[in-house]
């Protein structure tokens, strides 16, 4: 329990100082309320806090992945590349916290123990590692979608005598690779950007592949004062249309099924998508994500391009996946697949069981030994519900957050859960979040938020809450679309499926952003519709 002579007494408080964290504290800020955030880490970023691994690159245009809240902001920023590496993002939000004055209301370094809903006074009690414990009318969760790293419980991990990594929690100095045999397990996103760079210092890196990815390239290239002048002078309307689109993304897809054509123009048009470098391939047409033989086409289309790109047909066709495309999160790379026609790089294919362990001198695969010095793993996160799930979070009758989610989560619109009330979630499980482009998105919901906190305060309301029913529905809706996509049918971890035992629930909303920005606005408009809304008095 919280230490009661240490309790400071605030309107909110906000967990995480990513990109949803400040925006948040700075929109509170606005409404005079007393508000702020908790971090555990020794820095602002969030997810680009911590992920600062050789390579680590946002695969959205540096241009779009920004904020839109303010004009100057926006015009004055000047970015250096068309997709921003990870320390340009940091500079980026370090750059806004400081310029909206946001750091002295930012505890870092302090992590949340426990945070307790006080029913008799309708309050949050949060517990922090630190000297100070908070009260808090509003708990408001910015704890970010892909920020638990998820380690798997590796046979025989404790005994390996090298050094460990893990991508999402990369140390802050300066890691050497040179002379050093490394191995890396793990070929998604985070795997597919630090390999071509440890394969330019290692002595020696071997890979460790459970599935094979389709990795688009990226064609990341500087960007010039004039082509961001451009860009500028017509932000608002280039933003305005993007939100109208599925993902919130700048590329609009092409009208047309990839089945309507010949074989021949419709490679010619994934072709063209393809050189427009980074997700416009998957928007060549309108139905890669939704029609399994358009996604034939484009699935045998990039199978070739690995092939161009590695000679050695044994090679490619262990890099070439099976599943379909943009099932999992398609990646982008630079120079990914090329990166296996080097001496010192060598693939080994798992199968589905993974590795088997390790020992002192290295990785077991099949009862082989790959010894190595280094291990890395590119081994993803505990998405979307794994931050939360370590937070032990009691909402009403003392019932934790990690109970009522126990068959996965449960939320309405992705904002607010049954049972906690006035604890607000930023791109919850429920809400489109990492299926768009994630700043737009935070935006869109801590404007939300903002909003119905001042509308509590204009009305004279304590407490907001969902009804049970209103998150069943929601649920309910979300499962309909998604069970009728390709995406249900992979082990994604969109779906849970990567952590073991997690249950297997599809967690982003999949109906697209407009649909669910509307959901959002005409809830407002219906007087928060789906709420249960309690008057101070009661
Ligand atoms: P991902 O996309 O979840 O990739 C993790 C990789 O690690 C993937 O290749 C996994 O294989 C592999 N993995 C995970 N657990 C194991 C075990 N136990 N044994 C062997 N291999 C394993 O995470 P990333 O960090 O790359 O990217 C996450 C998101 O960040 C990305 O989508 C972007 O949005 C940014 P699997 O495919 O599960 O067989």
């Amino acid at each position: 329990m919280a230490k009661s002579q240490n309790i400071k007494s605030l309107d909110a408080i906000i967990v995480g100082a990513g990109f949803a964290g400040i925006y948040m504290l700075h929109k509170l800020r606005k409404l005079g309320l007393l508000a702020k955030i908790v971090d555990a880490a020794s820095g602002v970023g969030g997810t680009w806090f911590w992920n600062r691994y050789p390579g680590a690159r946002c695969d959205v245009e540096s241009m779009f992945y920004s904020y839109s809240f303010d004009e100057d902001l926006e015009q004055e920023w000047e970015w250096t590349e068309r997709y921003p590496a990870q320390p340009e993002i940091l500079k980026y939000i370090n750059h806004v916290t400081d310029r909206f004055n946001l750091r002295n209301d930012i505890e870092l370094e302090t992590s949340v123990k426990s945070t307790v809903y006080d029913e008799n006074n309708s309050k949050w009690i949060i517990t922090t590692s630190g000297d100070i414990n908070f009260s808090a009318r509003f708990c408001i969760m910015a704890t970010g979608c892909l920020s638990a790293a998820n380690i798997p419980d590796f046979q025989g991990l404790k005994n390996f005598k090298g050094r460990v990594f893990h991508t999402g929690k990369w140390p802050h100095k300066n890691v050497n690779f040179s002379n050093r045999r490394v191995g890396v397990i793990g070929t998604g996103s985070s795997g597919v950007q630090i390999i071509p760079e440890i394969a330019k210092q290692a002595a020696h890196l071997t890979i460790f592949q459970r599935t094979a990815s389709y990795v688009a390239e990226a064609f990341n290239r500087p960007l010039d004062e004039s082509e961001q002048a451009k860009t500028k002078k017509n932000y608002s309307e280039i933003r305005a249309a993007a939100k109208k689109t599925f993902g919130g993304f700048t590329n609009v897809a092409n009208d047309q099924s990839a089945m309507d054509l010949s074989l021949e123009a419709c490679r010619e048009k994934l072709e063209e998508g393809w050189q427009a470098g980074g997700n416009s391939l998957m928007v060549a047409f309108n139905d890669i994500a939704d029609n399994e033989n358009s996604n034939m086409r484009a699935q045998d289309f990039v199978r070739d391009k690995i092939r161009q790109a590695v000679p050695d047909l044994e090679l490619a066709n262990k890099l070439s996946p099976e599943h379909l495309i943009g099932c999992k999160r398609l990646c982008l790379g630079t120079n990914y697949y090329e990166t296996y026609n080097r001496d010192n790089v060598t693939l080994i294919s798992l199968g589905k069981e993974g590795v088997e362990g390790l020992n002192a001198d290295g990785v077991i695969v099949q009862g082989s030994i790959f010894e190595i010095d280094d291990l890395v793993m590119a081994t993803g996160f505990d998405a979307m519900t794994g931050a939360l799930s370590k937070i032990p979070i009691y909402g009403k009758n003392n019932v934790s957050l990690n109970d009522s989610w126990a068959a996965g989560p449960r939320t309405y619109l992705g904002l607010m859960t049954y049972g906690f009330p006035n604890l607000f979630i930023v791109t919850g499980p429920g809400s489109p979040s990492v299926l768009t482009n994630m700043l737009p998105t935070i935006e869109q919901h801590v404007e939300w938020i903002a909003e119905c906190i001042e509308y509590m305060d204009e009305h004279n309301i304590r407490v907001i809450e969902p009804y049970l029913k209103s998150q069943d529905d929601w649920v309910k809706h979300g499962n309909e679309i998604a069970s009728k996509t390709l995406r249900y049918s992979c082990s994604s971890w969109y779906l849970g499926a990567n952590v073991p035992g997690k249950p297997r629930v599809f967690m982003p909303f999949i109906g697209g952003m407009p649909a669910y920005r509307e959901k959002c606005s005409a809830v407002v408009a219906m007087g928060y519709e789906g709420f249960k809304l309690s008057k101070n008095t009661e």
